[in-house]
Order: C-alpha cells, then sequence, then structure tokens
C-alpha cells in the first residue's frame, strides 16, 4: 500500500471517529442539561409548593412527553432523601415500605421474580424512589442508598453540586451495562461556592437518569451509518489500568486504531471512543 493512501485512510478513520464520538458526547450533554432542569423543577414544584403540584402521575406523564429531550438515556426518576426517624410517616403516607436493592447474587437466584425486593433494615438514612418515568416504574419505593453505585452517585452529587456519573454496572431489569446520572436538589438557593457541609445539610432528594448504553449506542451509530464501515468501541478508562468496555464486541486487529476522546461532564470520570475499519484493507 502506498504511503499516500495510508495517510488518506488514517485521516478517514480519524474524522469518522471524532464525529462519532463528537455526537455522543453531544447527545449525552443535551440529556444531562434536561435531567438538571427536570431537578430544578422538583425543587421548584415539589419542595417549593405547599401542598406540591407534583404527583406521581404528573411526573409520568411530563417525563413521558419530554422523554425526546433526553436523548440516550432509558428513564428518569426522584428519589426522597428520608431520615430514619421519618421512616415510619413516610411509609404510612405513601402505603409502602422501603425496599432494599437485592445484590447481583440475589437477583440471579430470584431471577424471575425481580419485584420481590425486600425490606430495607434499619439505615441512617434512605433514598426511595418516589417518582419515575414509566420505563423505570420498577424502581419505585427502593432505596437507591442500598445499591453500591447508586449510594456513591449520591453522596458526591449532593456533596459537590454536580450532575455525577456512576461507573458502568448492570442496571435492574436491564441485561446491559449502564451508567446512571444524578443531581442533587437542595431544598434552599445554594450559593455556588456552598461547602459540602452546607450542601448536604440542604439535600432533599436525588433526581437520576439511567442509560442503558449498549442500545442506546447502538441506535446513535445507526443513524450514521456510511459506506465505509467502522468498528467502535466506548470503553470507561477512569482506571487506566482496568478499562471497562460499555458498548461494543470484543477489538479485533485490523490495523488502523483511531482513538477519540469523551467528556461526559464528570471530570472524575474518563472515556474513550476506539474506532477500526471493519476490513483490512
Ligand atoms: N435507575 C434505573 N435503573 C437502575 C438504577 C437507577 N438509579 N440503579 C440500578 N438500576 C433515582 O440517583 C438517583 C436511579 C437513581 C436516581
Amino acid at each position: 500500500l502506498s504511503e499516500d493512501i495510508i495517510l488518506r485512510r488514517k485521516e478517514t478513520l480519524g474524522s469518522m471517529c471524532d464525529e462519532r464520538a463528537r455526537m455522543l458526547q453531544d447527545q449525552f450533554n443535551v440529556s444531562m442539561n434536561h435531567v438538571h432542569a427536570l431537578a430544578l423543577l422538583v425543587s421548584t414544584f415539589h419542595h417549593g409548593k405547599q401542598p406540591s403540584a407534583i404527583d406521581q402521575k404528573t411526573f409520568e406523564d411530563y417525563t413521558e412527553i419530554t422523554a425526546f429531550e433526553r436523548p440516550l438515556t432509558s428513564g428518569v426518576a426522584y428519589a426522597l432523601r428520608v431520615r430514619h426517624s421519618e421512616r415510619e410517616e413516610f411509609e404510612q403516607q405513601q402505603g409502602w415500605s422501603i425496599k432494599k436493592m437485592e445484590t447481583e447474587d440475589q437477583t440471579l437466584v430470584q431471577d424471575c421474580s425481580l419485584e420481590n425486593f425486600s425490606t430495607s433494615p434499619i439505615q441512617e438514612e434512605y433514598a426511595p424512589v418516589i417518582f419515575s418515568q414509566k420505563t423505570v416504574s420498577h424502581i419505585v419505593s427502593i432505596d437507591m442508598m442500598s445499591g453500591k453505585e447508586d449510594r456513591e452517585n449520591i453522596l458526591r452529587a449532593r456533596a459537590s453540586g454536580n450532575g455525577v456519573l456512576t461507573s458502568p454496572f448492570k442496571l435492574l431489569k436491564s441485561n446491559h451495562l449502564g451508567v446512571v446520572l444524578t443531581f442533587a436538589v437542595y431544598n434552599s438557593h445554594l450559593p455556588p461556592d456552598a461547602m459540602p457541609e452546607q450542601r448536604i445539610n440542604a439535600t432533599v432528594g436525588y433526581l437520576g437518569a439511567s442509560y442503558d448504553v449498549p442500545s442506546l449506542v447502538a441506535k446513535l451509530l445507526h443513524q450514521l451509518a456510511s459506506k465505509q464501515n467502522i468498528v467502535v468501541n466506548v470503553y470507561d478508562t477512569t482506571n487506566k489500568l482496568a478499562p471497562i468496555k460499555m458498548y461494543g464486541t470484543d477489538e479485533v486487529d485490523t490495523g488502523l486504531l483511531h482513538i477519540s476522546n469523551l467528556d461526559f461532564g464528570d471530570p472524575t470520570r474518563k472515556h474513550e471512543m476506539h474506532c477500526r475499519f471493519e476490513q483490512k484493507p
């Protein structure tokens, strides 16, 4: 192969990869902004009004008709912060008890009865889901602090005031790896430079969105299909020594490889897109 052709192939692969990475990143950013707006909506109309102007039906309707604003998400939900001292009254009000998220092993054993979540043991505080988009209605009443990834996200979101992302993990009722984006909801207006302590104290709940990465990335890449087929992989490279594959099949070495950077808005997480031509030249 002449050097000229090799150079041209390299450039083509690079621009195709960058285009796809930018598209994915932009769509992620768009939905992240909208999830942030939902958190402010809950703050204003649920916590800011007496009585609240939002109930499950309102939340469900609103999130359904605005779903197109959140590309790549599979569902959004709102979890309330409940202290143990408030638990009994809360459960009475809701008419259900707070459930704990089953661990991987337990779900495997139960498999066919994923809905049989058990009542949560005593904790200092809980984050039961009270509102959900229809697509994730199976998480209503589950304490999101009882899942490792969700819990870490909740703690980081409320101390920082930023939208935060989990590392990839198997979402409930999904066979794919996904990520969760969380924004904390505060009970009062906080200055942008508020200290973590002040933020934690002012926290009243958590607005989260789940991303079923494989199906959503596949859909996006499909829209960009071209005559030159490329194979795309997306990785969480937060731990450089142990990257986690979020999208794609095992990489086959077909010669050229191009790596495009992905920025999903959480500086503590790193992501990359790897692209190769489908066939050797
Ligand atoms: N949403 C959907 N499926 C899940 C999940 C989740 N978390 N966790 C595991 N599977 C209400 O950060 C608060 C959403 C958590 C938000």
